[in-house]
């Protein structure tokens, strides 16, 4: 019975995995190599330096310590820049509803992002009202797939992994919920999100009534 739910941040609950991407791309063409938004699903709900390690993967790269340091740096500061204008609009369609919603209906809810900039794009959008606990890439020390950020979501609520639904947007977030035993709610598209139990291409519409019905016709 789910009495908790995780939500993923950039992709989920606001519309930042595109700035994630453009950032990226900014990134790859400075070292030279072209970077598509398909390549950018790999980096999608991975950490930082993960995300860095994969780029230079694919631009077949390698750096020294200090160059990736500094790398990072750039991407990040193009990141916040972007970030830091963001406003309550940037709240993707049907989520406030639904934090709303859940409020009222007395479920828990908590954040469980990989990213740092966590805290301020949740000031900017003003969502951290709606949320009861926060679990960032500020607390982790394990990317997605490790289940750590989920768990760590859990303890915050006082629930067991079982009690909790994760919404993500990343096939990395949908396996860390997966290795947290936890159930799992994709946002985005059957191909790239085909592991997770219910499936939904935005939080439009998206209520706690239709995410009960679809629970429970879960194979147990
Ligand atoms: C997000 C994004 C990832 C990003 C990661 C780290 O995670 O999906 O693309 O690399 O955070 O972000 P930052 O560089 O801001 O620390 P999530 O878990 O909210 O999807
Ligand atoms: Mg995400």
């Amino acid at each position: 019975n789910i009495k908790g739910i995780i939500f993923d941040l950039d992709g989920v609950l606001v519309d930042t995995a595109r700035y994630h991407f453009q950032a990226w791309r900014q990134l790859a063409e400075s070292l030279g190599f072209s970077f598509t938004e398909e390549e950018n699903e790999r980096l999608k709900g991975v950490s930082r330096r993960a995300s860095l390690e994969i780029l230079l993967s694919m631009g077949k790269l390698t750096l020294s310590e200090d160059e990736k340091e500094s790398a990072m740096a750039s991407k990040n500061k193009n990141y916040v820049e972007m970030i830091g204008k963001m406003t309550p609009e940037g709240i993707l369609p049907g989520a406030l509803d639904l934090l709303k919603e859940l409020k009222q209906s007395g479920i828990k809810t908590a954040l469980g992002s990989a990213s740092k900039n966590a805290p301020l794009i949740l000031e900017r959008t003003g969502l951290a009202r709606y949320l009861d606990a926060v679990v960032d890439g500020n607390r982790t020390s394990r990317a997605k797939p490790d289940p750590e950020v989920f768990l760590l979501g859990a303890g915050d609520l006082k629930l067991e992994p079982g009690e909790c639904l994760v919404f993500e947007d990343a096939a990395a977030g949908i396996e860390a919920a997966q290795n947290a035993g936890m159930k799992t709610a994709g946002i985005g598209r059957k191909n790239q999100l085909n592991r997770a139990d219910i499936l939904f291409p935005n939080l439009q519409g998206v209520t706690w009534s239709v995410l009960s019905k679809k629970l429970s016709d879960l194979p147990r």
